[in-house]
């Protein structure tokens, strides 16, 4: 049996890769960090057939003894402060958790269980003020946040890892992905949770930031699969997973108030406090490659995902 150990299983993509690798038949190792109540929310129905082990990317020595714990065939390093404008706020820990992070888990494999596939979790914020469109794997890098430069860290040392020591250090560098699992602060789930809320009379506005920027928004669970496979492939690389869609914020709204039967501009403010120091105005990625050479392509297109996120989340609030 396959071992996987997953770092940031409790997110809304590691609980979705979980589910993947159990239906795989893996032996699925989780890392989580200790807190005051614990957040099991996404990975309750899978709680049992999920060994933990306790780490924080801050600490290497609970890091080696995971992976030796787990002795895992495949590492995800899925863990990150992940939301960007959180980034402004907390820069320097964005940089030891995003960025510095990615180092001290590749050295835990080195170290623990060099033979391991380390998939590493990059990110299309890497491109930020875009230097051409579609985005590929070639396409030059120009962070617009503390995140963003922090994954653009995370992203080279794992080229470099994979250089370096000869690791199977794959990076997957993966478009917006949404789903009913999203965090509440994130756009998309934002935007269905509140008209879903609006309609039950639960609040009464929305109140959003930039309606312009444009996105490639996919769905977490085809893209959990994307990773899997970049695992799978003969050799380690750099790999872009997108739709090749792309739709404003706005868009967005259109469709998730549309989808639970209100008018949005009755609903929406506008906020500027929510606008970010420097905007990423627009990205869409192109993943030939990943459809070349791993055979993945995206199921579910924009509009079918924010409906279904809306009804979740009609159905979530009806509860
Ligand atoms: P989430 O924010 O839902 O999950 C982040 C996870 O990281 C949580 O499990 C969190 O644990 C964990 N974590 C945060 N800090 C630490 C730490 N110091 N030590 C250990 N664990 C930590 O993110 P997603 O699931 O959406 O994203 C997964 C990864 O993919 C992230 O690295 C993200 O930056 C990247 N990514 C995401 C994209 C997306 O659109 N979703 C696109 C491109 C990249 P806890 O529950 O304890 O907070
Ligand atoms: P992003 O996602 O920054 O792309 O990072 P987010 O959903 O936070 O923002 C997308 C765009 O929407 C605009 N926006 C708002 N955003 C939020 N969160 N709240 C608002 O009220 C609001 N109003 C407008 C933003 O300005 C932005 O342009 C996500 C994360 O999952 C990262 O971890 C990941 O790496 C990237 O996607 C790819």
């Amino acid at each position: 049996m396959p071992s996987a150990l997953i770092t940031g299983i409790t997110g809304q993509d590691g609980s979705y890769l979980a589910e993947l690798l159990l239906e795989k038949g893996y032996d699925v190792h989780g890392m989580v960090r200790r807190a005051s109540t614990e957040k099991f929310d996404r990975l309750e129905h899978l709680r049992d057939r999920i060994t933990f082990h306790q780490a924080d990317l801050l600490d290497q020595r609970s890091l080696v003894d995971a992976l030796r714990a787990a002795k895992p065939d495949e590492v995800y390093n899925l863990a990150a402060m992940s939301f960007v404008a959180v980034s402004w706020i907390q820069p320097t820990l964005t940089a030891e958790f995003t960025g510095v992070g990615v180092t001290r888990m590749l050295e835990a494999v080195r170290e623990t269980c060099p033979e391991a596939r380390f998939y590493q979790a990059s990110s299309s914020e890497m491109f930020g003020k875009v230097l051409e469109t579609p985005q590929t794997e070639r396409t030059p890098f120009y962070p617009r946040s503390p995140y963003g430069v922090a994954k653009v860290y995370g992203h080279h040392i794992t080229v470099n890892y994979r250089e370096s020591y000869d690791l199977f250090a794959t990076s997957g560098i993966l478009f917006n992905h949404e789903s009913p699992r999203r965090g509440l602060e994130f756009v998309t789930r934002k935007i269905t949770w509140h008209a879903a809320a609006i309609k039950h009379g639960r609040r009464d506005k929305l109140q959003l930031g930039n309606l312009d920027a444009r996105r490639d928004w996919g769905y977490a669970k085809d893209y959990v699969e994307a990773m899997w496979l970049m695992l799978q492939h003969d050799r380690p690389d750099d790999f872009v997973i997108a739709t090749g869609e792309m739709h404003t914020v706005r868009d967005c709204v259109q469709v998730a108030f549309d989808e639970v039967g209100l008018e949005w501009e009755r609903y929406v403010e506008i906020d500027d406090s929510l606008k970010r120091p420097a905007e990423v105005d627009l990205l869409v990625g192109d993943a030939g490659k990943a459809k070349q050479l791993l055979g993945w392509e995206p199921t579910t297109n924009f509009e079918q995902l924010i409906r279904l996120m809306a009804r979740a989340d009609l159905d979530l609030l009806a509860k």
